[in-house]
């Protein structure tokens, strides 16, 4: 499955190499030796492993081609996969609840600290719901939105409303597959039903009900907890940031906030930013407060707040090893065990805060959003405590220049204003060539394969083959680390991308925040499906969808409702179902019959961008589009590029953003 590496490949951004020899001379563990002392089990990880009875486990291996109980090589794969499924919603969707839950607390003014930052949103939100707003309160009108919100969880019969957002040919076919999904719980638990010991043994049918639960996922619980995140924190516009290891400093007291959540981590922002703690962390020798993120609770406070990205997932022991973290505050998801042990090696305090993850070693201060602002301050105190006690330190002097946060909202209102917002640009210069095609390139980092080497590889070739494309999760963190998130970024993309990222003042790669907001990726393709001219559908787009590095459950149920949506979706590091040929092929095959979109796994990335680049040029002249041809445009805006390039970094963001940023 996963590439053998070579330690010199561990990852391709110097500052992780630059930590990774200190942990190495220091005789310190961390996931990338560990990824070369632990092999995988070869039989789980193609899918032929199967456990969920004590018959077993059944490894489906040579001439065992069925389990104790008869289960077959395809049944188990497709078990396992839907098991992923259910296992990734349930987490994107658990954090869509609690944002709900978090809502309705503030409406009903209980919630300390938090307000609602996006009017317009909630408005906007409760329309879609049938919630009555005229003259209304906020608080009145959140509190509905909120109950709601909470009821598409446990809701039994039905539709979940958000399906109302895909397009009209989209919602009759998943009526016509009978995949609709109904509520959120419903279908995580229809799933763990049907794949319990004996009861759904019918690979596809399996299979259908994984498109089902992901929907659940995309269309749902991540669905909610972007739009109720815009709600309570505001609707990200983009600003300027910095992203790396670098991004610590060696006089302040640092403080990193890494997981899936922003109810906490925004908190923490305010109570860092609050003169007191600052004279505070003053009295304790410290020159002020540095915060910085690690995976999705960083792309929450990036985009909100400007707040700099420390690193992606296998960044997260690389900045405990500088040794100039006083506090490593984590809430839920990607959080790897190992930070205790590794923090008992430093002065760092690891602290968890979720009522529902604890880890041993870890000192746990619990996070209850009716007393926020007073957690965080007392969280923030105990880091400030602790910086006396740092030892010696070495922060790698990396750090790129970022610009981040741009919600699908802001992508309409770049294309034509208040008045005029749009995806209409965006689609006519597809139409016309300019822009060849658009990729979502998302999910994680896997210690199996070289760090950061599919996504930046992948994100270069795209954009210089004149694709735009749009990043989240810690796919967003390597574009970032590695520069891909600026406007100079233009200069390597193909000259017609260039000129419609001029024209309209986007990078050509396009950061739209964290994991849950892979949901903003439907919302952007149906609209420019329904905006008109390249057809009906989101599986009609010149349009792909890449996971390069996936680790986690959370991706497979990502990419699999960008499947159900129609898109076609392709996974570097190799497949959870490669042992059963019938599996991988109703994935794909069987899938893009069913629902237009389908799901590969290729472990090149040199592959990954051929068949992208494939499939956008198979769509284009299905939709009856001129071939694209590179070079054709480009000539028009050419002429600032030169200019841009010599202006220091601020002037480059002003001339290419005004006044918007
Ligand atoms: S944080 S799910 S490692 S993207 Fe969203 Fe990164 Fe993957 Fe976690």
């Amino acid at each position: 499955m996963a590439q053998e590496k070579e330690k010199a490949v561990r990852s391709i951004d110097p500052a992780a190499c630059e930590m990774l020899e200190i942990a190495e001379a220091c005789g310190l563990s961390t996931a990338f030796n560990r990824a070369e002392e632990v092999k995988p089990c070869p039989i789980g990880q193609d899918g032929a492993c199967c456990k969920i009875c004590s018959m077993g486990p059944c490894r489906l291996v040579g001439k065992t081609t069925r389990g104790v109980c008869g289960a077959t090589l395809a049944t188990v794969a497709a078990r396992n996969f839907a098991r992923m499924v259910a296992g990734g919603a349930s987490a994107h969707s658990d954090h869509g609840r609690d944002l709900a839950f978090t809502l309705i607390a503030m409406a009903k003014g209980e919630a300390q600290g938090y307000e609602i930052r996006d009017p317009m949103k909630l408005y906007e939100v409760a329309r879609f719901m049938d919630i009555p707003t005229e003259g209304r309160e906020l608080n009145e009108i959140a509190l509905d939105v909120g109950t709601k919100a909470l009821e598409q969880f446990g809701q039994q019969r039905g539709e979940i409303i958000y399906v109302r957002r895909a397009t009209k040919k989209r919602q009759q076919r998943w009526r016509e597959l009978g995949i609709t999904p109904r509520g959120v719980d419903r279908e995580v638990v229809e799933t763990l039903h049907r794949t319990h010991e004996g009861v759904d043994l019918d690979p596809e049918h399996i299979l259908d009900h994984a498109l089902r639960t992901s929907l659940a996922d995309g269309w749902g619980g991540s669905m909610l907890a972007t739009d109720l995140s815009d709600i309570i924190f505001g609707t990200p516009n983009p600003l300027q940031s910095e992203a790396n290891l670098g991004v610590l400093k060696e006089d302040e007291v640092n403080i990193i906030v890494h997981g899936h959540e922003p109810t906490l981590s925004d908190m923490i922002v305010v109570a860092a930013q609050s003169p007191d703690m600052i004279e505070y962390a003053r009295s304790k020798g410290a020159k002020g407060i540095n915060l910085a993120g690690i995976c999705c609770t960083s792309n929450e406070i990036l985009m909100r707040r400007g707040i700099p990205p420390a690193g992606n997932f296998l960044h997260q022991e690389l900045a405990v090893l500088t040794g100039a973290v006083e506090a490593m505050i984590v809430d839920v998801q990607c959080i790897m065990q190992a930070l205790a042990e590794l923090s008992k090696d430093f002065h760092t305090e690891l602290i968890t805060t979720s009522p529902k993850a604890k880890i041993p070693g870890a000192v746990h201060i619990e996070f209850d959003e009716h007393r926020a602002l007073d957690t965080a301050k007392a969280i923030v105190r105990r880091a400030i405590d602790n910086y006396p006690r740092r030892g010696e330190t070495h922060i790698p002097r990396l750090r790129s220049d970022v610009v981040a946060g741009f919600s699908h909202e802001y992508l309409n209102y770049m294309q034509g204003g208040l008045s005029r917002a749009s995806f209409r640009p965006l689609n006519d210069a597809i139409i016309a060539g300019r822009v060849r095609g658009a990729a979502g390139v998302v999910g994680c980092n896997n210690a199996r394969v070289t760090q950061d080497e599919g996504i930046v590889n992948i994100v270069r070739e795209l954009i210089a083959n004149d694709v735009l494309v749009v990043v989240t999760g810690c796919a967003a963190h390597a574009s970032g680390k590695h520069g891909y998130l600026t406007p100079e970024m233009m200069a390597n993309a193909g000259a017609g991308l260039r000129e419609v990222c001029e024209a309209v003042g986007i990078p050509p790669v396009v950061h739209l925040g964290s994991c849950v907001d892979n949901s903003r990726i439907l919302t952007v393709l149906t609209q420019m499906a329904t905006e008109g001219g390249l057809g009906e559908d989101v599986d009609d787009l010149p349009a792909v969808g890449i996971c390069p590095e996936y680790m986690c459950e959370k991706a497979i149920a990502i990419g699999t409702y960008c499947v159900a949506t129609g898109a076609y979706v392709l996974f570097g590091v190799g497949s959870p179902v490669k042992a059963s040929e019938e599996v991988t092929r109703l994935i794909s095959e069987g899938w893009e019959e069913k629902v237009g979109g389908k799901l590969e796994f290729v472990e090149d990335w040199r592959e990954i961008v051929r068949r992208s680049l494939e499939h956008i040029d198979k769509k284009r002249a299905a939709l009856g589009l001129a071939a694209y041809e590179p070079g054709k445009f480009g000539r028009s805006g050419d002429w600032r590029m030169p200019e841009l390039l010599e202006l220091p970094l601020e002037q480059r963001l002003e001339a290419v953003y005004g006044g918007s940023r």
